[in-house]
């Protein structure tokens, strides 16, 4: 199996790693460090370095509480970073069909959208283009999804979401090749609700394209181990293979280097086995 996105065919006969760059000044994990798009792309050529498939530039904090972007700050945020990185494999996290345009005619390779692409001229944006799509599944908005999220199947729920989102992408144009799904871990979901996804993720499977998993430095990690964002790494990476071996295909994450080993170890493992 092989992602297309834009002029890079990723094969998916190993896991790919998607390395974090927030160009935020108030992200969750690394809030301000990469403001600076000189600091942002030497980072994201870290990544890459350190065995980054891809590497995802955004420019919205879509944690609880953060303050809005303007589509303009969003812009201004991320291009010039995306512009100093044509080589690389780049995804742009946004929601916005207006900084996807600018996005993908700056070189971006993928768009990795929390809404799965829901928004008005959102389709249209991505269509026609040779972009890998990532359409996650949120229950609720940034703001106020994790107030007490309730499910009555969430399984059911969340694969129906997903299922639905696939057909929609595929309606308009975009191939099976050019789409992941994400179950979208902490987006209107507890660290319950977590869980029973990571259990039952190989159910994902089903839909026919690869599940990417957003685990890294994430609160259900905090809510397990008691720690905070910065002392999250072990958490993260028991989580990230957990997620290898429930069959995610793609790991979002903000230590690469790390991550590659897990992946590794889990490779020599299965070799083995
Ligand atoms: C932008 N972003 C933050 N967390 C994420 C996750 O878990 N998945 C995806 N696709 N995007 C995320």
């Amino acid at each position: 199996m092989i992602l297309r996105c834009g002029r890079f065919s990723l094969a998916l006969d190993r896991p790919l790693v998607m390395g974090v760059v927030n160009v935020t000044p108030d992200s969750f994990s690394d809030g301000g460090r990469f403001r600076d798009p000189e600091a942002a792309a030497s980072h994201a050529r870290r990544l890459a370095e350190e065995g980054a498939d891809i590497i995802d530039l955004g420019g919205e904090s879509t944690r609880p509480g953060a303050a809005p972007v303007s589509e303009e700050e969003e812009q201004h945020r991320v291009l010039p970073v995306l512009e100093k990185l044509p080589d690389l494999c780049i995804s742009v996290d946004t929601r916005r069909p207006a900084v996807m345009k600018a996005a993908l005619a700056a070189g971006a390779s993928m768009i990795n959208d929390i809404q799965a692409l829901t928004e008005p001229y959102a389709l249209e944006a991505v269509a026609a283009t040779g972009c890998a799509v990532c359409l996650m599944h949120m229950k609720g908005e940034p703001a106020t999804m994790q107030r007490e999220p309730r499910y009555d199947d969430l399984i059911g729920e969340v694969k129906a979401f997903l299922k639905e989102a696939v057909r929609r992408v595929m309606f308009a144009g975009i191939g099976r090749d050019r789409i992941a799904v994400d179950p979208g871990f902490g987006f209107g979901k507890t660290p319950r609700h977590n869980m029973e996804i990571l259990r039952r993720l190989p159910e994902f499977a089903s839909l026919g394209v690869p599940v990417l998993a957003g685990l890294s430095r994430k609160s259900t990690i905090g809510h397990i181990t008691g720690r905070p964002v910065e002392q999250r790494l072990a958490g993260s990476l028991a989580m990230a293979l957990l997620a290898l071996e429930q069959g995610a295909k793609i790991l979002r994450v903000h230590d690469v280097k790390e991550t590659r080993d897990v992946i590794a170890v889990w490779q020599a493992f299965k070799n083995e086995s």
